[in-house]
């Protein structure tokens, strides 16, 4: 009779550790899963549907491919580079790192250059199948004790993802603190291009800070090509670029930010970065969107400043 009592007993508590774990899985719409990225340790989404493939790491909500399906042959409209090691608390090259609440290097050498936000890992809020089958994926970061002590504010940021023939991104920041803050960003994006044929159309006539030279200049030529180490702000421009490259289609950009930054660290620079391989450097050029103008952005208390990014 015992015996019956415990097989009865010890069913009923897999059965009920079972139900357990699946309550904690979270379960995800059609064309979405969560997994470690390749051999790595890393969290990411994969998204797969008729429209994109596109994966995203939990850390800084890093978008690390985008292939949309339409173009032919299908082709990753990012580079991400071969040298990452994926390690904790060091930024991921490629994709579309964001960079926040500075750009750039800080005073404090100390801190982390372009902010604490792409080496945070985000929580993924809610993931959406709309009507069309694409996907909006819903990621939040907030201030904890690490970001107060490099910088000492109370904040939300989300940044919304809608994975579809193209790929939008929303940057949603709200000052939850006492007081106001000033703050730069930028999507410090990577294109997969062929370097040595790549032309950047939507420059023309607008001024440019050359961060090698600290010299501002005005841009005349039509289109910019990359024959050198580049790395140039441009504060005020119409938020309109396409990406010309043989091999690939062009890469159309539209948003709302007011600057660009336009980099690619040639040989002399990329041999310095010891996430980027042998000439990889040949592979991508960075045009990173945000509001790094020379002003800072000042936002109040209660206030949100909302941009939005879409890559074609
Ligand atoms: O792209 C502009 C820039 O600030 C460059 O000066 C270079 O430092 C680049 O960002 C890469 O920065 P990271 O911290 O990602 O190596």
């Amino acid at each position: 009779m015992w015996w019956l009592f415990y097989c009865v007993l010890t069913r009923y508590t897999q059965l009920n550790l079972i139900k357990k774990t699946r309550s904690m899985q979270k379960t995800y719409p059609i064309g979405i899963r969560q997994e470690k990225y390749l051999t790595t340790n890393l969290d990411v989404i994969v998204v797969d549907n008729q429209h994109c493939y596109a994966v995203i790491a939990l850390q800084g909500a890093q978008v690390l491919s985008f292939i949309p399906k339409k173009t032919m042959p299908p082709t990753d409209r990012l580079w991400l580079s071969r040298g990452n090691q994926y390690t904790i608390n060091k930024a991921i090259r490629g994709g579309i790192p964001l960079c926040f609440p500075w750009f750039g290097p800080h005073s404090n050498p100390n801190y982390p250059s372009h902010g604490f936000a792409r080496n945070k890992i985000w929580q993924c809020e809610d993931i959406r199948l709309e009507h069309d089958q694409s996907h909006i994926l819903k990621f939040k970061l907030g201030h904890d004790e690490e970001t107060h002590a490099v910088w000492p504010y109370k904040f939300v940021l989300e940044l919304t993802i809608h994975c579809a023939d193209t790929l939008q991104l929303d940057f949603k920041l709200t000052n939850l603190d006492t007081a106001k803050f000033d703050f730069t960003f930028a999507w410090h994006s990577y294109f997969n291009v062929d370097l040595s044929s790549t032309e950047i159309y939507g420059l023309q006539g607008l001024s440019y800070i050359d961060q090698l030279t600290n010299t501002t200049n005005l841009q005349s030529e039509q289109f910019l090509m990359i024959e050198r180490e580049v790395d140039r702000i441009y504060p005020q421009t119409h938020g309109e670029y396409v990406i010309q490259s043989k091999a690939v289609e062009p890469i159309k950009i539209t948003t709302n930010t007011e600057s660009v930054v336009v980099w690619n660290p040639w040989i002399e620079k990329s041999k310095k970065l010891s996430d980027v391989i042998d000439e990889d450097w040949k592979n991508f050029v960075c045009v990173e969107n945000g509001q790094v103008a020379t002003a800072v952005q000042t936002l109040d208390v209660n206030q949100t400043a909302s941009y939005q990014l879409n890559i074609a």
